[in-house]
């Protein structure tokens, strides 16, 4: 899959994007990144270039300026691209949405920034995600947070022993805690059936710590699936 990152920091995702998993996915062509600096599709005043502007109608902050953005998109989009618009004001992010994006061929990011973009650049975006119902002080950071979690749906990203890792959420219970070694840390021993070899007892044991935590924790999930009549 392809991806391009429009945003007004394209240094901030050297790191996130150059460890770990992500970087092999790149290695293996599995994934293959651009970074689009908006600076360089704004009309040059001199020696700078100018990206943002105060609101119509007044109130703080700057909004980025429809030209540069939509000039931005224009450079990278085909026929095949899906482009995306990362703000608070969108639909919030789920493991479904993920593996739906993971799908695409190619993928255009726009980072929002300041108090947000012109509306009338959106007429280039196909859909609005958030990550969560919070701001944050740079939308870099939700791009990297969607990358890394659409990234995992891409088959072969994850290698066999982390592949298991994608059920937790596709379940919509949360995950059984994990133990390894030593056996008794600080008083506190591994739970028994975990040692017995029983497969069917452990996958059993641990269906039911999901669901206890989740009900516990994150209670409105349980009502969201068949996981219902399981709760006793
Ligand atoms: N999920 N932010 C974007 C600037 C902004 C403001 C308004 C569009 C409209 C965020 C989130 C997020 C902070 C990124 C504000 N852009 N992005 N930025 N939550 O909080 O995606």
């Amino acid at each position: 899959m392809r991806v391009d990152i429009l945003s007004l920091f394209p240094e901030y995702f050297r790191g996130p994007f150059d460890v770990s998993i992500l970087k092999r996915a790149q290695g293996s062509k599995l994934l293959d990144i651009h970074l689009v600096d908006i600076r360089n599709f704004a009309a040059r005043k001199g020696n700078y270039a100018k990206v943002d502007d105060r609101p119509y109608g007044g109130g703080p902050g700057m909004i980025l300026m429809p030209e540069p953005v939509c000039e931005a998109i224009r450079s990278v989009k085909k026929e095949k691209s899906h482009v995306v618009y990362l703000s608070p004001q969108g639909k919030t992010l789920t493991a479904a949405k993920c593996q739906e994006l993971s799908q695409k061929e190619h993928l255009v990011l726009l980072c929002g920034h300041y108090e947000g973009v012109d509306e009338r650049a959106l007429k280039e975006v196909d859909e609005e995600i958030s990550i969560g119902d919070y701001v944050l002080t740079n939308g870099c950071l939700a791009a990297i947070v969607l990358v890394d979690a659409m990234a995992r749906f891409i088959p072969g990203v994850l290698g066999h022993e982390e592949a298991a890792g994608q059920d937790s959420f596709q379940e919509g219970i949360f995950d059984a805690p994990h133990y390894t070694r030593p056996e008794v840390f600080e008083g506190i021993a591994v739970p028994e059936v975990l040692k017995t070899g029983n497969h069917a007892e452990i996958a059993k044991w641990r269906r039911k710590q999901g669901l206890a935590k989740t009900k516990r924790v994150r209670p409105e999930l349980i009502f969201l699936k068949e996981n219902l009549d399981e709760t006793e």
